[in-house]
């Protein structure tokens, strides 16, 4: 079903899954982190990304690795506004990545068209009220507590029941407080409170994710499994050897395929080019199962007709 589930309104619209490119302006993310610190190298690299095929690029002015302190919100808008007014004008669409609902609003003014908020609005309590306002699409990750003991939290019996209720729970109180339920993205959070065995249950049940008993759904999903610990713990040679970041993306550009494949409506990734290949393969790939399977209704229809005739 690539490409072919729900599109939140105001944002680009493909017959494939979206691919979100990753500008951290930050010292510290996780794979990147000092790459694009400075304004002018993060211009650049956001230019980068979309001329690489990132349909949406994604600036984020604050680390939420595991562990990372927060930042001042002056900091963080030092961080981002100058990146995200700069690829705006530019024609870029741009996502600003950030629990503060002020640094979203003085994104949004600088020319950003959605807020990814990886607390779904619980870091913030003037979040919901800005998103109300604002009318932009708004992305809802599942999220237990700030990044510094975020790990604590990695606790479930049911990791995918869970991870689908708290999310419900917070398009509830955001669709309450008067936001549009069609403009809302849903993302299970991967990384984040998760150990590997976690968002290995949550990507193999993605459509449970969108699919949330609540109004509007099925929602969009976005999945950010891009360059994360979970891959490197797949693929290390041993428990105490992880591969380095650099290696993670051929791994992640096999999870964009199967994530597409699965019907997500976009993937927030670190290295662009490979991984806007694989959502053309998902979505030439679902064209043609779709194509055979309508074929062979056909052909069943038919020779159901002959036999009652
Ligand atoms: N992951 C990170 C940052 N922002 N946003 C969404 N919606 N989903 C994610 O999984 C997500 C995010 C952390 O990744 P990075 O620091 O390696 O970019």
């Amino acid at each position: 079903m690539t490409g072919q589930g729900p599109r939140p309104h105001g944002l680009p619209a493909a017959s494939r899954c979206l691919v979100m490119g990753v500008v951290n302006v930050t010292p510290d993310s996780f794979s990147d982190g000092g790459l694009w610190f400075a304004a002018d190298e993060a211009i650049a690299h956001g230019l980068e990304l979309a001329a690489g095929g990132a349909d949406i690029v994604d600036v984020g002015g604050e680390s939420t690795r595991p562990g990372a302190l927060r930042i001042s919100e002056a900091e963080e808008l030092n961080r981002i506004v100058p990146v995200v007014a700069a690829l705006a004008a530019s024609g870029v669409v741009v996502s600003i990545d950030t629990m503060r609902a002020r640094v979203a609003e003085r994104a949004l003014a600088a020319g950003a068209r959605l807020v990814n908020d990886v607390s779904g609005g619980l870091s913030d309590p003037e979040m919901t009220a800005l998103i109300a306002e604002s009318g932009v699409p708004y992305v809802v990750m599942h999220w237990r507590g700030q990044s510094v003991d975020m790990d604590t939290r990695a606790v479930y019996s049911d990791v995918v029941a869970e991870v689908a209720a708290e999310l419900t729970t917070r398009i509830t109180a955001l669709v309450a407080a008067g936001v549009d339920p069609g403009k809302l993205i849903v993302d299970p959070g991967l990384g984040f409170a998760k150990q590997p065995a976690h968002n290995w249950a949550l990507l193999a049940r993605l459509r449970d994710i969108g699919c949330l008993p609540h109004p509007g759904a099925p929602f969009p999903v976005l999945v950010g499994a891009s360059r994360k610990r979970f891959i490197g713990r797949l693929l290390a040679a041993s428990p105490d050897e992880p591969r380095p970041f650099a290696d993670f993306d051929d791994a992640t550009i096999a999870l964009t395929a199967l994530a597409a494949t699965a019907g997500a409506w976009c993937v927030r990734v670190h290295a662009v080019p490979g991984n806007a290949d694989a959502v053309r393969v998902a979505a030439r790939w679902h064209e043609e199962v779709a194509a055979s399977a309508a074929a062979e209704a056909r052909h069943a229809e038919a020779a159901a007709r002959e036999v009652t005739r």
